[in-house]
C-alpha cells in the first residue's frame, strides 16, 4: 500500500514538473540586447516626454508625476537615451512607481571605430563583411538603423565608418555622398559620423608633390576638403588619423611633429566644429621596447596640440593584449586631450569563436590609479573621450557570437558611464539578451541562468589569459593573430613573440626594470617602484615588466615554470567548466543560441589546449624542465605543432574540423627557422 502511494505521489511529482518546465522562447540573437524590452516606440509613447533646455543636452531624467510617468531631457539625444535607460530598467524589474533617475554621460565623445576598408573586408573583423556594404550600389538602410538603435541603447553617439589604415579613396566625392547618406541615417540615432583619413591623400588623389603640414598647398587642400566634407554633411565629426604608425605615412616625414601634422587637420575642421583624433599607437622597429615609444614620442609634444585635437591611445602601451598594464601616457600628458582606444574585436582573444567578455579587462585599465595629479587621478580620469574598435559586421547577429555582443554593450555602457561595474553591467546583458522561457519565474530564472551566466562571463577574460598568455607574458601569437607562435623569431623584431617572451635556458620576460628598459619609470611614483621591486610587482604582471629565472619562486611558493605551467592547466580547466554550465542550461535558452555556444565552448577548449601545447610544449624544449606533477600532460607533441599555425579562410577566420579542433596546417611559406637556445 505504502509502495502505491509512494509511486503515486512520485507520478503526480513529475507530472507537475513536466507542466511547470520551462520551454524556451525563440530566438536567434539578431536583436541582441533589445530583445527582451519592450520596442521603443512602445515605450515612448507611454511616457510624457518633453525637451528640458535646462538640462544638459545628452541628460535625461526620469520621473513619475501627477500619476504619470515622465522623461525630460535636454535635447532629441538624450530623450532618446532617457527612454532606452526606462526600457532597460523595465526589463531589470527597476522602473517601478516612484522611479527618479537622472542621468548624463561622463564624456562627451563616445565612438566606435570600425575598421572597415572600401573592398568590404574588415581589418580584424570576425563577423563578416562590411557592415556598411562600401561595395553594393545601395547602403544597407535596414542595417544601420538596427545599429543606430543599439548604439543610442546604450549611448554610443559617434562612429569613425572606416579603418585607419585608410583608403585615401573614402575622401573622393562619390564616397563622401555615400558618407552622407550613411550619416544622415546615424544623425536620426544622436550619431556623429567621423572618417580615417589618409596623410598621403593630398598627393594620390589631387597629385600634389608633398603630404608636409606646413607646406600651404598641403594646408589648402585640406581646408578645401574639409570644406566639401561639410557642405555635404554638416554636422561631420572629424577625422581619425594613423599617422607614422606601422608603414603608414605622417608629418615625421617631412621632418615635421605628430603635433604640426594634427594641428594642420584640426585648423582645417575647426571652423565647423570639427574634431582631429591622433593616434598615440606609435613604435618603430629599432627601439629595445616598444612600450616605451608612446611616451618618448608624445611627452614632448604635451600641450603643443590644438583645443580641438585628441591624442587617442590604446588602453595598453603594446597592442590590445588579454593583459598589459594601462599606458604610462595615460599617466603623463597634463596639457593634452587624451581618449582612450579599447579594442572591442577579439583581435587577440580568440575572434569571435572565444567567449571573453571584456567589461573586467577594460575596467581594470579605466581604474588603474595613473597617479597623474596624486592619488585617485584613475584613467578613466585622465581621459576626455573614448573610443571601441568595433566588432560588427554582416552577420546577422552583427558580432559573429552572441557573447561577442556583451562587448559592444559593455563599451557602450562604460562610455557612458566608466564607473559602472563590469559586473553590474553583465547582469544587465545577459537580461536584455536572453528571452526568460515561459513557465519560469523571474526568481527560478535568476538562479538557474542568469547567475550561472554571469558567473561564466566573469571569469571568461581571466581564462583567455591562463590559457593564452598568463603570469605577464604578452605577444606569443602568430599569423593571424588567432593561435600561438611563441617560436617566431623571424623578420621585423617587435613582430615577433620571440623579443616579448625573451626566453632562454635560463629565464623568461621582459626586463622593462631599471635595469633593463627602464619602462617602469614611465610610470608616476609609487608606481614605478611598484613595478620595479620583484617583491611588490603585480605577479599576474610579473614578466611583462621581469626577466626571471626558470626557478625564481613566487608568492605560492612554486617557481616561475610551475607558475606558468598552472596558469595554462588553469585557463583550460575553466573553459572545461564553461561548457558543464553551459549544457546544464540547454532546458532556458532557444536552441539556436543554445547551439552556437555550445559549438563554440567545444572550439575554444581545443583551442585552448592547442594555446598550452605550444607553449608550455616550446618553453619546455628551452628549458628542459618536467612538467609539474599537478598539471595534466600536453595533448599534442610540441614536434607537431612548432612553426605551424591554423588554416584561414579568405577573410581570415581559423578552420576547425567536424571535431571542432583547429586545423594546425605548415605555412605555405616558410622560411628556416635559427635554432632555438639550447636547453640547458
Ligand atoms: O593591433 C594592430 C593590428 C592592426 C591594426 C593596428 C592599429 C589597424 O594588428 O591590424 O591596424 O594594430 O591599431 O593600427
Amino acid at each position: 500500500m505504502r509502495k502505491y502511494l509512494f509511486l503515486t505521489v512520485l507520478a503526480g511529482a513529475a507530472l507537475f514538473a513536466a507542466c511547470n518546465r520551462p520551454v524556451p522562447v525563440a530566438q536567434d540573437g539578431t536583436d541582441l540586447w533589445l530583445a527582451a524590452g519592450r520596442p521603443y516606440s512602445e515605450v515612448l509613447a507611454s511616457v510624457q516626454a518633453d525637451i528640458d533646455p535646462a538640462l544638459p543636452a545628452e541628460a535625461f531624467h526620469i520621473y513619475d508625476a501627477d500619476g504619470q510617468r515622465h522623461v525630460a531631457a535636454g535635447s532629441e539625444a538624450g530623450l532618446r537615451y532617457g527612454v532606452y535607460a526606462l526600457q532597460r530598467a523595465e526589463v531589470l524589474g527597476q522602473a517601478g512607481p516612484g522611479m527618479d533617475v537622472q542621468e548624463q554621460p561622463y564624456y562627451d565623445l563616445r565612438l566606435l571605430n570600425h575598421w572597415d576598408n572600401l573592398d568590404d573586408t574588415v581589418e580584424r573583423g570576425y563577423a563578416g563583411e562590411s557592415m556598411w556594404e562600401w561595395t553594393s550600389p545601395a547602403i544597407p538602410e535596414a542595417r544601420i538603423r538596427h545599429y543606430g538603435e543599439l548604439c543610442a541603447s546604450v549611448g554610443l553617439n559617434g562612429a569613425v565608418l572606416n579603418n585607419v589604415n585608410s583608403n585615401p579613396l573614402i575622401l573622393d566625392a562619390e564616397h563622401i555622398a555615400r558618407v552622407a547618406k550613411i550619416a544622415d541615417i546615424l544623425r536620426e540615432y544622436g550619431i556623429k559620423t567621423y572618417l580615417s583619413i589618409k596623410w598621403t591623400s593630398p598627393i594620390s588623389l589631387s597629385g600634389l608633390k608633398s603630404g608636409d603640414p606646413l607646406d600651404p598647398k598641403v594646408r589648402k587642400w585640406w581646408k578645401d576638403k574639409a570644406a566639401e566634407i561639410y557642405a555635404a554633411i554638416p554636422d561631420f565629426g572629424g577625422f581619425l588619423v594613423k599617422a607614422n604608425s606601422e608603414g603608414q605615412a605622417g608629418p615625421q616625414d617631412y621632418g615635421r611633429t605628430h603635433a604640426d601634422g594634427a594641428n594642420m587637420l584640426g585648423e582645417a575642421v575647426a571652423p565647423y566644429g570639427g574634431i582631429v583624433m591622433w593616434r598615440a599607437f606609435v613604435y618603430s622597429p629599432t627601439s629595445p621596447d616598444r612600450a616605451n615609444q608612446a611616451v618618448e614620442e608624445f611627452l614632448p609634444l604635451d600641450g603643443k596640440f590644438a583645443d580641438n585635437v585628441i591624442v587617442q591611445i590604446k588602453n595598453g602601451p603594446v597592442d590590445f593584449q588579454p593583459r598589459e598594464p594601462f599606458s604610462p601616457l595615460f599617466g603623463k600628458l597634463k596639457d593634452t586631450k587624451m581618449m582612450i582606444e579599447c579594442q572591442v574585436t577579439q583581435e587577440y582573444l580568440g575572434f569571435s569563436n572565444h567567449l571573453a567578455y571584456l567589461g573586467t579587462m577594460w575596467e581594470e585599465c579605466l581604474q588603474s590609479d595613473t597617479y597623474r595629479d596624486g592619488p585617485d587621478t584613475p584613467v578613466y580620469k585622465t581621459i576626455s573621450a573614448i573610443a571601441g574598435v568595433a566588432n560588427t559586421g554582416q552577420d546577422p547577429n552583427f558580432c559573429g557570437y552572441v557573447f561577442a555582443q556583451a562587448n559592444w554593450y559593455a563599451f557602450g555602457r562604460l562610455a557612458w558611464n566608466p564607473a559602472l561595474s563590469a559586473e553590474q553591467i553583465a547582469d544587465e546583458w545577459i537580461h536584455q539578451t536572453f528571452l526568460k522561457p515561459d513557465g519560469m519565474t523571474d526568481k527560478a530564472f535568476e538562479s538557474k541562468f542568469v547567475e550561472p551566466v554571469l558567473d561564466i562571463l566573469m571569469k571568461s577574460r581571466e581564462a583567455v589569459v591562463n590559457y593564452e598568455m598568463p603570469v605577464g607574458l604578452h605577444h606569443l601569437f602568430g599569423g593571424t593573430h588567432y593561435g600561438p607562435a611563441p617560436w617566431d623569431r623571424l623578420g621585423r623584431p617587435d613582430w615577433t613573440p620571440a623579443y616579448y617572451h625573451k626566453a632562454d635556458s635560463a629565464g623568461i620576460g621582459f626586463d622593462r626594470t631599471r635595469e633593463g628598459s627602464d619602462n617602469v619609470d614611465q610610470y608616476n611614483e609609487p608606481l614605478a617602484s611598484t613595478f620595479n621591486d620583484l617583491a611588490t610587482c603585480p605577479e599576474n604582471l610579473i614578466l611583462w615588466f621581469h626577466h626571471l629565472p626558470w626557478d625564481y619562486r613566487l608568492s605560492s611558493g612554486r617557481t616561475v615554470w610551475e607558475e606558468i605551467c598552472l596558469h595554462y592547466d588553469t585557463g583550460i580547466h575553466q573553459v572545461e567548466q564553461f561548457r558543464r554550465t553551459w549544457a546544464g542550461l540547454k532546458p532556458y535558452v532557444a536552441p539556436a543560441l543554445w547551439e552556437e555556444a555550445n559549438k563554440k565552448l567545444e572550439i575554444q577548449q581545443h583551442d585552448g589546449e592547442w594555446w598550452r601545447d605550444a607553449n608550455v610544449g616550446y618553453f619546455q624544449q628551452i628549458n628542459g624542465l618536467p612538467l609539474p606533477t599537478d598539471v595534466r600532460p600536453l595533448d599534442t607533441p610540441i614536434d607537431s605543432l612548432i612553426y605551424r599555425q591554423v588554416q584561414s579562410d579568405r577573410l581570415g577566420m581559423p578552420i576547425h574540423d567536424e571535431n571542432n579542433r583547429p586545423v594546425i596546417v605548415a605555412p605555405r611559406f616558410r622560411r628556416p627557422m635559427p635554432p632555438a637556445a639550447p636547453a640547458r
